[in-house]
């Protein structure tokens, strides 16, 4: 028996089969336990040489049972490791990490100027109505800026904020002067888009009510602001314009030299001028006057980091925006 052991233990790959050959011979119903049994139908003088010849096959066969468990279990464990393998010299995963986008960083560095010149900066709605983004900001039901070609209405008559001046009502409803503030965020125009024109954008708009705000209070933030973010002495421009919330009402600009191209231009930036006493009425101010002035933040990045078209900002594609990625 010891031989047909020996001779089927040899062809045994796995822990089953090893784990089956010990239930064929030794298990409850095993041939070798069979053969034990059947010691007590011997003549007992058989009986005893019978019984040691068994026991030593059982002995050889526990031995050679465990010598080839750990053989395969050693194989086993091979046979992992050299599935598991790791090849260090493979190249590395890149780690790719985010950055902020050209946006937040300008609003960012935006909100640090305007701080530092003692501003409060506050948020205020996208979905307005529209008695703040037109009727209190002195702009009637005539007025072209209500134009439905320009202008996202809901259906219950509510507006996406085609600009940043609600927020002047808003705050000013809710506050009393003397303050300074500015609002960061985004507006909405039904805009045919193009390399300057979004339908989506970012605003930055200012308001500071005190006694006896004038135009020079005006043209000193807006060149403090310039100054402070383009370099000391920037240059500022005043050109009349007209907006229905301002009087006297402006367009302002920057002398700016861009580092990208090296020229120097001015850089038509956005509107300002002395809140329009109909504004002042229409929050119950009396005795003050004030300044406001907002423009668009993309505007000032393009420049900034040489973007040449506004669509870029949000296409979403990676080799725009990856670019910028460790610049502030
Ligand atoms: C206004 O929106 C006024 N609320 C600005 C203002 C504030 C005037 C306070 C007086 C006092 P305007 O429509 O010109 O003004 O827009 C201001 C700036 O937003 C523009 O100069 C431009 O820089 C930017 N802008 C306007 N339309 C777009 C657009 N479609 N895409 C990107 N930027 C735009």
């Amino acid at each position: 028996m010891i031989e047909e052991f020996n001779n089927e233990i040899g062809k045994i790959e796995s822990l089953q089969e090893l784990q089956d050959l010990r239930v064929k011979y030794l298990g409850k119903k095993g041939l070798l336990t069979q053969q034990l049994k059947a010691l007590g139908k011997l003549a007992p003088e058989e009986r005893k040489q019978a019984g040691q010849s068994i026991n030593r096959d059982k002995k050889q066969m526990l031995a050679i049972i465990d010598d080839a468990k750990t053989r395969l279990e050693q194989k086993a464990i091979n046979a992992k490791l050299a599935a598991e393998r790791v090849d260090v010299s493979l190249p590395a995963y890149k780690l790719s990490t985010g950055g902020l986008h050209l946006i937040t960083k300008t609003i960012n560095k935006l909100e640090d100027v305007f701080r530092s010149m003692g501003y409060d900066v506050v948020m205020g709605p996208e979905l307005e109505d529209e008695f703040h983004n037109f009727d209190a900001l002195n702009t009637p039901k005539w007025h072209p800026a209500r134009d439905l070609q320009d202008t996202f209405w809901t259906t219950d008559g509510r507006v996406l904020r085609t600009h940043t001046s609600p927020m002047q009502v808003r705050y000013m409803e809710t506050h009393k002067p003397p303050f300074k503030v500015v609002v960061p965020g985004k507006v909405f125009r039904n805009e045919a888009v193009d390399a300057t024109h979004e339908a989506q954008f970012h605003q930055l708009e200012a308001l500071v009510v005190a006694e006896r705000i004038t135009m020079a209070d005006l043209k000193g933030a807006i060149t403090e602001m310039a100054s402070a973010l383009l370099g000391k002495d920037t240059k500022t421009r005043l050109q009349p314009s007209y907006f229905p919330f301002v009087e006297p009402g402006a367009e302002f600009a920057i002398w700016w030299k861009s580092p990208k191209t090296g020229k120097e231009e001015w850089l038509e930036l956005g509107g300002c001028g002395l809140v329009h006493p109909n504004v002042m009425k229409a929050v119950g101010y009396e005795g003050v006057t004030g300044f406001a002035f907002g423009f668009g933040i993309e505007r000032l990045a393009m420049v900034s980091y040489g973007i040449p078209d506004v669509r870029y900002f949000y296409q979403g594609d990676m080799r725009v925006l990856r670019q910028f990625r460790g610049e502030l």
